[in-house]
């Protein structure tokens, strides 16, 4: 699977509410191209940064659905997140692995062990339950489906999906064309605008 069309398959997934964190790198561009109206935070360097963002922010504000999208080699910059996530337990976080086994917006290395390591397996070891991973090769209504299970299941969980390799795109800036000082201010414009949770007591 193209990784935008595994961003578009979030994308109609996500409902109104859900707040989106995303890795850097390939991810972002991904996501920006699906024109997500979600709130998403874009994480920027270095990497290995968004899973504890987006682990903070689900603590921060458990009213919230949290979808974190981030790259393999992202996550593999910081496996030992996987610990505190499932220690935490945040019944609001969910998370989606693209894995295209390199490092493609640094140039299309190959992440070490490419070929050979199973980050469903190391995530549930790390204590995460239950973790997705489509064979690759898996058709897109099984990924879409695999997405069904994990939006609606319980979380904290980890989705694994398989990408392909694509050139890498270097964009002339960076997260949205925007400074990181930007970037957190429209992010907070957008939680600001989102209707309460349903979930949303007040905890004055
Ligand atoms: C510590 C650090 N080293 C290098 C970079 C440059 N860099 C940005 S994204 C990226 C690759 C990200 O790999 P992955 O998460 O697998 O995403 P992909 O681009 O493959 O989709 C690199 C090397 C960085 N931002 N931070």
């Amino acid at each position: 699977m193209k990784r935008d069309d595994l961003a578009l398959l979030v994308e109609k997934r996500l409902t109104t509410g859900q707040v989106v964190i995303c890795g850097e790198g390939a991810t972002t561009f991904a996501w920006q191209r699906t024109r997500s109206q979600a709130p998403t935070f874009f994480c920027n360097d270095p990497m290995g940064l968004s899973p504890g963002l987006a682990l903070g922010f689900a603590l921060a504000v458990p009213e919230r659905d949290v979808v974190l999208l981030t790259g393999d080699g992202e996550l593999l910059f910081n496996l030992s997140v996987l610990v505190t996530i499932a220690a935490a337990n945040p019944g609001n976080l969910r998370m989606i692995v693209f894995h295209n086994r390199r490092y493609e917006t640094g140039g299309g290395q190959p992440l070490p062990g490419a070929q050979k390591m199973r980050l469903a397996a190391i995530a549930e070891a790390s204590g995460l339950a239950g973790p997705l991973a489509p064979e690759a090769g898996a058709s897109a209504a099984e990924i879409a489906a695999s997405l069904d299970d994990l939006l609606a299941g319980p979380a904290p969980r980890m989705l694994v999906v398989e990408v392909d390799a694509e050139p890498a795109r270097y964009p002339a800036a960076g997260a949205g064309g925007m400074s990181g000082v930007e970037q957190r201010i429209t992010f907070q414009r957008q939680l600001e605008q989102l209707p309460p949770s349903v979930w949303n007591t007040d905890v004055s």
